[in-house]
């Protein structure tokens, strides 16, 4: 794998713990971290061995601990940005971003602490968003003069709805976990210690199931979603067919009509 200086990465059990980091700026997105993600999760799609990713915030440079996910875009990045300048960051952060909606393998956030502009919308772009009880939503960037630009203004109305979205953005009030989940924002809240071992669980939960076939689920609601339901339907017929042509089909239907556990190993 590729050397990250704001990146970790580490791979156990088929799960990949990306982890942001840059401590001196509570995890902020510069161009460089951008960068960096897009290289991680091209080489993380690539490989097998890697079915779920679960990605994080690292733990924050005054007092070591887990304080923020993603404090946003880097603000003394964007403070100067020119139109041109600003469109192309924008862009670059959507290659990651939607990396992490439509790659084959499972994205978790494990929301642990400030997930603010940019680190909510990165947190929107994974499947499936757990927070840690510390965990604040929100997107301020109208407060700074600008609007969301990593997806935030269509991913946010697209999980919580439009009028939630749209006061969440014009007020920039902050969210706090039990109120991200009390509104479809996330899908889980846990005590901070238990925030990744709960993802770990999710997972291994996840990794036991069909691989191929939860890939293709994926695609399946992700393509799906924008579309009128009698062609989504149809494309989810198509895509049924598919998987109806696998290993895993024969093994998962055979090992239950056996009454043994099913092999899946399709990916
Ligand atoms: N960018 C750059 N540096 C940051 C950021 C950020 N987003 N957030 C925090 N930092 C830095 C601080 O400047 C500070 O640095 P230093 O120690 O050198 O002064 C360090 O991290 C620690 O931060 P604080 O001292 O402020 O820590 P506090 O615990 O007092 O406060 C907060 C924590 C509340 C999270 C506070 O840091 C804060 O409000 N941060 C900014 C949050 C924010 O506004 N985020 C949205 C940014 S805009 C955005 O994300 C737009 C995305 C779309 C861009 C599209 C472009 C096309």
């Amino acid at each position: 794998m590729a050397d990250f200086n704001n990146l970790k990465l580490e791979v156990a059990d088929e799960i990949a713990r990306l982890t942001i980091s840059r401590p001196a700026a509570l995890n902020a997105l510069n161009s460089e971290t951008l960068e960096e993600l897009s290289v991680a999760l091209d080489e993380i799609e690539a490989r097998d061995d890697i079915k779920v990713v679960i990605l994080t915030g690292g733990p924050d440079k005054k007092d070591n601990q887990f304080k923020s996910f993603v404090a946003g875009a880097d603000i003394s990045e964007m403070v100067n940005f020119t139109a041109p300048e600003a469109r192309a960051f924008g862009i670059k952060a959507s290659k990651p971003f939607f990396k992490l909606m439509e790659m084959r393998q499972v994205t978790i956030a494990a929301v642990n602490g400030f997930a603010l502009g940019g680190g909510c919308e990165i947190a929107m772009a994974c499947d499936i968003r757990i927070a840690s009880e510390n965990a604040i939503f929100g997107q301020p960037e109208t407060g700074l003069g600008i609007i969301p630009g990593f997806g935030g203004t269509q991913r946010l109305a697209r999980l919580v709805g439009m009028g939630r979205a749209k006061e969440m953005i014009f007020t920039c009030d902050n969210v706090d976990a039990n109120e991200a989940y009390r509104i479809g924002l996330v899908n889980k809240v846990v005590p901070a210690e238990e925030l990744y071992p709960t993802c770990e669980a999710m997972a291994k939960k996840i990794i036991s199931k069909g691989s191929y076939a939860n890939a293709v689920a994926k695609a399946a609601i992700n393509n799906g979603y924008d579309m009128d339901i009698h062609n989504a339907v149809e494309m989810e017929a198509n895509l049924f067919g598919v998987v109806n042509d696998t290993h895993d089909k024969k093994e998962g239907m055979g090992a239950f009509l056996e009454k043994r556990a099913a092999e899946l190993t399709d990916f």
